[in-house]
């Protein structure tokens, strides 16, 4: 009898995925559901869909799912745990959706240390919308609104959330990882298990913020697009733990 080495998580469902061909949210739907199955939680599961490309996550994951009005994610997410608290629930949301127009929720759902798992996904860029800038865009980055690069005199400088979120008392754990290669993916399903046993053992607020690639609105091939996320992502935003109330000494960053 042949022996089955690979196969779909539980988790989620034969729905074709209507990512462009080398996004990376259809790597993080599959990391998300391979972590609750290694996990053994696969039968109480809530999700939190935002709006930005990955809107259609609903359609995708065999758990509840829940759609969120722009940014609203983490409100709606605090509703649902409070009502279900021994559910498990994650929150799934690009820097658009969490650090633009839902900066307001993610920092309070966060300082109120609601035990949910939130998922933020740092591509740079609005990708769903045509590729403007997003809080996170890169300084000299080109977006549609910004044509000859960011300029932080002109346009701001980039926000750096989990640096800001682990100021608070109330997160229990904070990590960046990325997704530009096997090694960094592998880490990126471990730190979302870390979030999701914290929520599980009712320790509080969890974000993982992985730094992903939009090749679309990059205009760059898949691979040129991991390459750029593994230099200058990763040198504007360092990869580490931020926060994590288990371990007495925080680092911050690498
Ligand atoms: C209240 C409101 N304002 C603006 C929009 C338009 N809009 C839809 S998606 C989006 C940007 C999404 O970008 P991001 O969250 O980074 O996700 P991505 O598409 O890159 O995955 C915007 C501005 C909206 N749907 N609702
Ligand atoms: S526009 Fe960008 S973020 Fe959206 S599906 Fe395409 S590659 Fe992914």
């Amino acid at each position: 009898m042949d022996k089955i080495v690979f196969r779909k998580p539980k988790l989620l469902n034969d729905t074709p995925m209507h990512y462009c061909p080398g996004c990376t949210h259809g790597i993080v739907h599959r990391l998300i559901a391979e972590a609750l199955e290694e996990l053994g939680d696969t039968d109480n599961v809530i999700g939190i869909a935002p709006v930005g490309c990955a809107v259609f996550a609903y359609n995708y994951f065999t758990c509840d799912m829940f759609q969120a009005a722009h940014g609203r994610a983490p409100s709606v997410a605090t509703g649902v745990k409070r009502a279900n608290p021994n559910s498990t629930v994650f929150v799934y949301q690009g820097d658009g959706d969490l650090a633009s127009i839902g900066m307001a929720e993610i920092v309070h759902a966060a300082t109120r240390g609601e035990n949910i798992t939130v998922i933020f996904i740092n591509n740079g860029i609005y990708g769903m919308t045509g590729g403007q800038m997003a809080p996170t865009t890169l300084p000299g980055q080109k977006t549609t609104t910004s044509q000859s690069g960011r300029n932080p005199l002109e346009h701001g400088n980039p926000i750096k959330i989990c640096e800001m979120l682990s100021t608070l008392t109330g997160p229990a754990y904070i990590a960046r990882t990325s997704v530009h290669d096997v090694k960094a993916v592998r880490a990126t399903r471990e730190a979302i298990k870390k979030g999701f046993k914290m929520q599980r053992e009712k320790k509080g607020f969890s974000l993982i913020e992985i730094l992903s690639t939009c090749p679309t609105n990059f205009h760059m091939s898949p691979v040129a697009a991991l390459e750029y996320a593994k230099t200058a992502g990763c040198e504007a935003y360092p990869l580490g733990v931020y926060k994590d109330v288990e371990q007495s000494n925080e680092v911050k960053g690498k």
